[in-house]
């Protein structure tokens, strides 16, 4: 039942943004003194307060303060205790420590501690919670059948060897004891069964550099220097480096690498991706000893030498053009410039949080719970952020929502751009998702958590990593006028989101909630683009710079939906909008030429990989043909892309042949099955030919017919950067996302439950009535220094040893690909 008050006319709620923008405050100033705060009055609407009663009991114990002047809350999420176990969340640091010293208690695996190891030894890559099978988390969280046991996922680097190979093992069950622990392949979740394990085509990385890729460049230093008046040569006083194609060529049985030479910037800007020179080298380096390795050739201004000789011949024969360098310079710096905005340096519109959070957090559990939602988080190396047992009222919508792989594949007119297609979970989105900034990346009031991944058998923790914040928008997500009365409710959502910052781009990954019952996935991207030296011509990207080509490039990143629609039994409808032309018992005989709908089931998995209709005319629904509403309607939830629901462009890619067949369409479903959990393993790039993962295998006829389900999204961006991709994309733009919203899944719109908002009734010329629902009434003092964050509290990465163990004695270390 609502209680409904009643305002008095002429009484309005102050708009805080007006207030706060007349706030004289100084911001960024070098001192880490906290402000003088000050103090501005919010007047809440009078009226009736209602008892809350989304956190089910957990904000009761809040008095709501109805005296006037009281200060605004600030106050972080309600502490709440999750209804069970995260179930998803990570190695506690007992388990993490426990798992290292009993590996390296293993003779046979031949460890090595990372920190004296070489080349040529044995090494642990990674120590995480293999997230237990689905199976049996469900029969535990549903069926009450006890918790599944605990493993541990590790992955190692075994290089002590003439054929270096990644392994991923299960190790367990935990706690670990002598006479249960034990460590097998862990390759379940592949499609290739290869005992888990994959060649490691990065294991000689330092000698690939000090023998090879330097000493190539210390060869051509007289060329270099004369170009561009510097070399790169592995010294301290280089200005150049050098990099090249990821994956590497992989054809024939060979290991080919194209490198070129890039600027290094000498400011403190990290502008080198902008700074490409124009010459490039071919070189063979299959196996691991580098005197076989060999330099296949040499390109410059679209010309090809077979030799270094013949290069170096032809260039100081003086026929070869010398070619303009891209060089560091303002337009690569993203410090503001020719800062002239009319009233800029005035503190812009802001939202505050006046009764302090109204969500709630289970801080040790990484639970949450907003409204009517829930939801719990995991976080992994690889891929970052991951949401689990998504819940709407009680029933579950999602039992997992998250990234699987994030494609950046490139084109070009050059070698080394053709073949650039980062498959970014090769590097991990977990070790890079940094720390946020407060007030720019996430509300100041925002709520934040900390993340937390293993390296070199230290943990390092991402402080403030993951925020959480209510957002109310800039527009109502109901209204209705007539010329009686006006209605409209606030559009307030709740949304979960991390950044992760892999090599020169930043993914702002985020999730939200609304009113209604949807749920969002949006990813942005800003950073500085990859670019090109720009003799590759129009036809892969504009000229952005005198030497500058953007680079074309599709950025592909797909998403694992694995929806539980009133159940696991689930099937998929397409509905669609068509033109018809068609006659009526009315029309006389007559046919017109009209519209309507047509339906169809996807029935299996020969039919579970698709592109979204054009015209946008085809609605994807999942459902439980088993649950209809009140008119017989199935209850269902409807996957609707907002804005860059695409797939990649390049067809059998030459680069990535079977390493990334998931982001051949735009939607793709599967029976859900314990072992396919992932669309894409890390090292797909290392065997592009047989990766551990194949997606295309996941596909083999399967019934889709009220079966479990997963649907598999790609979200991306077709990417021709232009000059205002320079110095970085922004993220306005760069921007792609989807929606699952409830389609006659209940009886009537759900944001019809929140009490914010308002019925004005009016009458010649005046209000007659304001309803306001409840809404609370309090007055409180606005202290805005809390709303304004203190730069100074940024810390970057917290690392802890974990072998030999030192939990007494962590520090600050954070670590970016460049
Ligand atoms: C309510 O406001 C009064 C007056 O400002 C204050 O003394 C009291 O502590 C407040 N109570 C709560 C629970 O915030
Ligand atoms: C163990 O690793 C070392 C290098 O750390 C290597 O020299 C040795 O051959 C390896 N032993 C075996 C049995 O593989
Ligand atoms: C860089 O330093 C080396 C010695 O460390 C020196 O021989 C070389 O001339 C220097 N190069 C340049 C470009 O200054
Ligand atoms: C994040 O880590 C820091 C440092 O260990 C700790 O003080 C803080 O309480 C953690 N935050 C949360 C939300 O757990
Ligand atoms: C998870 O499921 C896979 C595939 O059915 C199975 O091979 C594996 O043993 C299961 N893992 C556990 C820990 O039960
Ligand atoms: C004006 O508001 C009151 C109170 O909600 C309602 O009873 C009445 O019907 C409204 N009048 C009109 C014309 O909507
Ligand atoms: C509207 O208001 C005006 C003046 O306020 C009054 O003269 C007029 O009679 C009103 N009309 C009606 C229909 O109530
Ligand atoms: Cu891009």
């Amino acid at each position: 039942m609502k209680t409904v008050g009643f305002l008095s006319p002429g009484a309005a709620a102050t708009a805080i943004v007006a207030l706060i923008s007349f706030l004289e405050l100084v911001y960024a100033r070098p001192s880490p003194e906290p402000k003088v705060p000050a103090r501005v009055q919010w007047s809440h609407n009078r009226g009736k307060k209602i008892a809350r009663t989304a956190l089910r009991g957990a904000l009761d114990g809040r008095s709501y303060n109805t005296t006037a002047s009281s200060t605004c809350s600030t106050s972080e999420a309600v502490s709440i205790i999750a209804p069970h176990e995260n179930i998803w969340a990570g190695l506690t640091d007992a388990e993490a420590v426990s798992i290292v010293a009993w590996l390296f208690a293993q003779p046979e695996l031949n460890l090595t501690a990372t920190e004296d190891a070489g080349e040529w030894d044995n090494t642990i890559l990674l120590v995480e919670l293999q997230i237990p099978n689905k199976t049996d988390v469900v029969s535990h969280i549903d069926g009450g059948a006890a918790a599944p046991a605990r493993y541990a996922q590790v992955r190692l680097d075994n290089r002590a060897t003439e054929d270096p190979y990644y392994q991923d093992l299960m190790v367990g069950p935990l706690p670990l004891a002598d006479s249960t622990a034990s460590y097998q392949p862990l390759d379940y979740p592949l499609t290739r069964k290869t005992s888990g394990k994959v060649r490691n085509l990065d294991a000689d990385s330092e000698t690939l550099s000090s023998e090879w890729i330097y000493k190539i460049g210390a060869e051509v230093a007289d060329i270099t220097l004369d170009l561009w008046g510097g070399t790169a040569m592995g010294l301290d006083n280089d200005t150049l480096d050098i990099w090249g194609i990821d994956p590497l060529w992989q054809d024939d049985g060979r290991i080919v690498r194209w490198d070129m030479f890039w600027n290094l910037p000498e400011d403190e800007f990290d502008a080198e991706t902008l700074l490409p020179l124009g010459l490039y080298f071919k070189s063979d380096v299959t196996g691991r000893d580098p005197s076989q390795w060999k330099v296949e050739g040499w390109l410059y201004n679209n010309v090809f030498y077979e030799t270094t000789e013949e290069f170096r011949a032809a260039y100081w024969s003086g026929s070869i053009e010398k070619l303009k360098a891209n060089v560091e310079g303002s337009w690569a710096r993203t410090d503001p410039q020719d800062v002239s905005l009319p009233y800029d340096t005035q503190y812009p519109p802001t939202t505050i949080a006046p009764s302090g959070s109204r969500f709630g957090v289970d801080y040790e559990r990484k639970y949450v719970e907003w409204m009517d939602f829930s939801f719990y988080i995991g976080f992994s190396r690889d891929v970052g952020m991951t949401l689990y047992d998504i819940k709407y009222k009680g029933e579950r919508l999602l039992y997992e929502f998250g990234l699987q792989e994030a494609l950046a594949h490139y084109a070009g007119g050059d070698p080394v751009q053709s073949g650039v297609s980062y498959l970014d979970s090769f590097y991990g989105f977990g070790p890079f998702a940094f720390e946020l900034v407060a007030g720019y990346d996430c509300p100041e009031y925002a709520t934040y958590l900390n993340s937390t991944f293993y390296v070199d058998e230290t943990t390092h923790t991402h402080l403030n990593s993951i925020c959480l914040f209510e957002f109310t928008t800039d527009y109502p997500i109901q209204r209705h006028s007539t010329s009686a009365y006006v209605s409209a409710t606030k559009n307030t959502y709740f949304t979960v989101r991390s950044v992760s910052t892999v090599g020169n781009y930043d993914y702002m990954f985020s999730y939200s909630f609304m009113l209604d019952g949807t749920i969002s996935a949006e990813v942005r991207a800003s950073g500085y683009i990859q670019s090109a030296y720009y003799t590759t011509g129009s036809d892969f990207g504009f000229k952005i710079q005198e030497a500058l080509s953007g680079s074309m490039h599709d950025h592909v990143l797909n998403f694992k939906a694995d929806f539980d629609i009133l159940g696991t039994a689930n099937s998929i409808q397409l509905m669609k909008n068509i033109p018809v032309s068609r006659s009526f018992p009315w029309s006389n005989g007559k046919v017109r030429n009209t519209m309507q709908l047509e339906r169809s089931w996807v029935e299996n998995e020969d039919q579970g990989r698709f592109n979204w209709a054009p015209n946008n005319a085809q609605q994807l629904l999942v459902l439980n043909k088993d649950e209809t509403n009140k008119w017989g309607e199935y209850r269902a939830y409807r996957v609707l892309p907002m804005s860059g629901a695409m797939h990649l462009t390049v067809e059998d890619s030459s680069n990535l042949v079977n390493a990334a067949r998931w982001a051949e369409y735009d939607v793709q479903v599967t029976r859900q099955h314990d072992y396919e959990p992932r669309a894409a393993h890390p090292y797909n790039s290392q065997d592009v030919h047989d990766p551990p993962i194949n997606f295309a295998e996941f596909f083999n006829g399967e019934s889709l017919d009220q079966e479990d389900l997963v649907v598999w999204l790609n979200l991306g961006m077709h990417h021709v950067p232009h000059t205002g991709d320079l110095p970085n994309t922004v993220f306005t733009t760069a921007h792609a996302g989807v929606q699952f919203m409830p389609s006659n899944y209940f009886d009537m719109d759900q944001s019809r439950n929140t009490v914010n908002a308002i019925r004005i009734n009016y009458s010649n010329g005046t209000a007659t009535d304001v309803a306001t629902f409840g809404q609370k009434d309090d007055t409180c003092e606005l202290n805005f220094t809390p709303a304004e964050f203190n730069a100074w509290n940024y810390h970057g990465d917290v690392v802890v040893r974990k072998f030999p163990y030192d939990p007494n004695s962590p520090y600050y270390e954070t670590d970016a690909i460049v």
